[in-house]
């Protein structure tokens, strides 16, 4: 055990703070670390404000209240001069497109919710990275700030220019080793890190994630209209009713959807997660979630406890129904007739609900 420690420590003499923190950061499970200049994004500029006055952001108005802060991380640590850009892998196993058994109607799950909330997994992780790095500077005044997702920051701008990977026209940024199968933290710091250069990649003349997305939502190679995205109404669109344009081609998408990535090639041959909280929930039938089981569901507090650490949760019990009742109707479910007429009885008051049943209804 000592030699082993002893032989660590002596392989870490040496070695810059910067490859430190990257060694750290893999132990922790964040195998591709990257360094960007702190700088504001104005070379975005243009395109967010574009895509912010064309309404692309839906109900989800808080991109609209911080469009400016999202490109200058300025604004979340006035003292940072660098972003360390990291990402971690999801993908436990490649989705399939069949249900696991054909005696039970299924839904389908978006891979990245799969396993346990991302936002708690690597909360925890950027904590301990922190810490490790305020470490490295034992005399010098440190400031950081972590960030996973909810956070007025580009975080996919800042990883391509940190060289984790490229923007792809789905607007995922891809990297080269595990596709775009990865969720992205960020560490603002008042130190300068070496920056990485940006990778040589890019989609070249392929387009297939546009074609392949079902409702039209990629209006062009990286332009996203949320507002068509199935994944947007699956998720974030937690109290209206779906649009009739969304709601057929929605397929059997439950809680997100994975399309544009299932398209793209460089999401095939990748390299698969060794994060542990990722594997598939006992209750997911790899990433296939029983639609009676969510229509049954009889109270949130019985919703939230079925769902609990999953990112599931976030649509809420009556969004999660909502959308299962689209999908009943899109399988032409006759079974499930009994149940949905029931529940249409008991949620009269609920308009996104009804509005779901009846289309359900109507197709049975
Ligand atoms: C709002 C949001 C959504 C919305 C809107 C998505 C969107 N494309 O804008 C919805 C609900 C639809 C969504 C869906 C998904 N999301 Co989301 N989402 C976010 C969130 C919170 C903000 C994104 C944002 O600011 N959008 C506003 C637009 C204008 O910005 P943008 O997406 O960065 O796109 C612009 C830039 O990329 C810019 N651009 C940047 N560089 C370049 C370079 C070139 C050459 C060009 C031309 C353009 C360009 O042009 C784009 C268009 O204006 C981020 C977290 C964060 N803080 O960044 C997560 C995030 C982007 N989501 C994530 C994930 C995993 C998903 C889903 C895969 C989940 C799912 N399977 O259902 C899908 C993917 C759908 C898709 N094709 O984007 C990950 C993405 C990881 C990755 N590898 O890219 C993030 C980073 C969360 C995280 N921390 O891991 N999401
Ligand atoms: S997540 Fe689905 S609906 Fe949204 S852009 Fe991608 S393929 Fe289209
Ligand atoms: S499918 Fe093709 S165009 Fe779309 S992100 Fe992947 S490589 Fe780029």
């Amino acid at each position: 055990m000592l030699i082993k420690k002893t032989l660590k420590n002596n392989a870490q003499m040496g070695k810059t703070i910067k490859e430190k923190i990257v060694d750290f950061a893999k132990e922790l499970g964040f195998p591709l670390l990257g360094v960007a200049h702190s700088s504001h994004l104005s070379e975005l500029s243009e395109r967010l404000h574009h895509w912010i006055e064309a309404g692309y952001f839906g109900d989800m108005h808080y991109l609209n209240r911080e469009a400016r802060l999202r490109l200058d991380p300025a604004y979340l640590l006035p003292t940072a001069k660098s972003v360390i850009s990291l990402a971690m892998p999801y993908l436990y196993t490649h989705p399939g497109s069949t249900p696991p058994s054909e005696n039970t109607l299924y839904g389908r799950v978006s891979v990245y919710a799969w396993g346990s909330d991302y936002h708690n997994v690597i909360r925890k992780k950027l904590n301990r990275l922190t810490q490790f790095i305020q470490e490295q500077y034992p005399k010098k005044h440190l400031q950081v700030r972590s960030f996973v997702d909810a956070t007025p920051l580009l975080e996919r701008a800042f990883a391509e220019r940190a060289g984790l990977g490229f923007i792809g026209k789905n607007t995922s940024l891809i990297t080269l080793e595990y596709g775009a199968w990865v969720f992205l933290a960020e560490l603002l710091v008042n130190i300068e890190l070496e920056p990485d250069l940006n990778i040589f990649a890019d989609c070249s003349d392929c387009n297939r994630c546009v074609k392949a997305c079902p409702t039209g939502a990629l209006l062009e190679p990286y332009v996203l209209d949320a507002r068509r995205c199935i994944s947007y109404h699956t998720i974030e669109n937690r109290n209206n009713p779906i649009p009739d344009t969304v709601k057929e081609k929605m397929g059997n998408w439950v809680f997100g959807c994975d399309v544009c990535h299932i398209a793209c090639p460089y999401n095939t041959y990748v390299v698969k997660t060794q994060e542990s909280a990722f594997l598939p929930k006992p209750f997911l039938k790899d990433g296939w979630l029983s639609l009676r089981t969510i229509l049954e569901f009889r109270s949130e507090k019985e919703f939230k406890s079925f769902f609990a650490g999953s990112p599931i949760r976030r649509v809420g019990w009556r969004g999660l129904q909502r959308n299962a009742a689209i999908v009943a109707g899109n399988l032409n479910a006759r079974s499930l007739r009994p149940l949905l007429l029931s529940l249409r009885r008991d949620t009269r008051d609920i308009p996104m609900l009804t509005d779901a049943i009846d289309y359900a209804l109507d197709k049975l």
